[in-house]
């Protein structure tokens, strides 16, 4: 129908080791802006991007982790009914590298993609223990 447009929103996870490059990424995204100051991020930060696409609104709520870094071990509420994830690390440092498969693999141990076939979304759900 003309004027109605479909609304979808998407939670997406950005992960990594601290000073990866993170927020930054995300900031270049979402608001087209740099800055090398470095101020690492406290909590978690939440950024919009909305994306139109003909009749379309996508709405990425992208989650910005912070202080976790260190312990590369989140809590499952925060991977919770995420439709997907980044990985970043910094081509600049190994380690960040080799923390890739950690950050995965705990990923991996809290939550397992569900397709939803009837509405064409895959989601992340908490893995029962
Ligand atoms: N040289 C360079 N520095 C970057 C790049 N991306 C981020 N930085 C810098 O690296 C530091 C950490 O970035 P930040 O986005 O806070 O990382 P986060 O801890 O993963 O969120 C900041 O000082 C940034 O300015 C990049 O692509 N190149
Ligand atoms: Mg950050």
């Amino acid at each position: 129908m003309q004027g109605i447009r479909k609304e979808h929103l998407y939670k997406v996870l950005v992960i990594g080791d601290l000073g990866v490059g993170k927020t930054s990424i995300i900031r270049r995204y979402v608001h087209q802006t740099y800055s090398s100051n470095y101020r690492a991020t406290i909590g978690v930060d939440f950024a919009l991007k909305v994306l139109n696409w003909d009749s379309e609104t996508v709405r990425l709520q992208l989650w910005d982790i912070a202080g976790q870094e260190r312990f590369g071990n989140m809590t499952r509420v925060y991977y919770r009914e995420a439709m997907g994830a980044f990985i970043v690390f910094d081509v600049t440092r190994p380690t960040t590298f080799e923390a890739v498969i950690k950050w995965k693999e705990d990923l991996d141990s809290k939550v397992m993609l569900k397709h939803k076939f009837n509405n064409k979304t895959a989601k992340l759900f908490p893995k029962h223990i």
